[in-house]
């Protein structure tokens, strides 16, 4: 197990993605049954940027797949889980290779999202997850690769490599 020192700096440690991917809409707007209209705003941090119901950072640095999720854990939020093909193609629109929160660290070929739940169809790239092959071997974390094709373009890599981090928190919705 790595670790890290916390960084009193972690606000300086991000670089903004705005510049990658621009949010559409500051504000959503959701009905419910009642037929009433609720308006959310978006409560993304500053230097956050937005998508759907999440807020995404991208690392300035190149770290491990462990110190990057710890970096996102100082802001309380965790590497990203990607649910959907949306969320999978706003990831790939950041044009860079990045750490996700998928491990099989645990057990070799199982591999499961840093909320513990099992992955159940992911977007690998053509032959993948190799766990690096022979004579390599070891291949636990995973990566989107940004030269791949948009919904096939995850490997599994060393962990202790070095690699930007996703961040992903979810937004907290307050109604008033
Ligand atoms: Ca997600
Ligand atoms: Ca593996
Ligand atoms: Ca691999």
């Amino acid at each position: 197990m790595e670790v890290i020192e916390n960084d009193s700096d972690s606000e300086n440690i991000y670089m903004n993605v705005e510049d990658v991917q621009k949010t559409p809409n500051q504000n959503e707007t959701y009905s419910n049954n009642l037929n009433t209209t609720i308006e959310i705003p978006a409560s993304c941090p500053r230097g956050w940027t937005r998508f759907l119901s999440s807020c995404y950072r991208v690392s300035s640095s190149l770290k491990s797949w462990v110190e990057s999720r710890q970096d996102c854990n100082t802001t309380g939020a965790d590497l990203v889980i990607i649910n959907s093909r949306e969320e999978q193609e706003f990831v790939s629109g950041l044009g860079k290779d990045l750490w996700i929160g998928l491990t099989d660290i645990e057990q070799e070929g199982q591999w499961k999202w840093v909320d513990n739940t099992f992955l159940e169809s992911g977007y690998w790239m053509n032959n993948e997850p190799n766990s690096g092959g022979y004579p390599f071997g070891d291949e636990d974390c995973a990566q989107v690769v940004s030269f791949s094709p948009t919904i096939s373009n995850w490997n599994d890599f060393q962990c202790s490599r070095g690699l930007y981090g996703l961040c992903e928190q979810k937004i907290r919705c307050t109604t008033q």
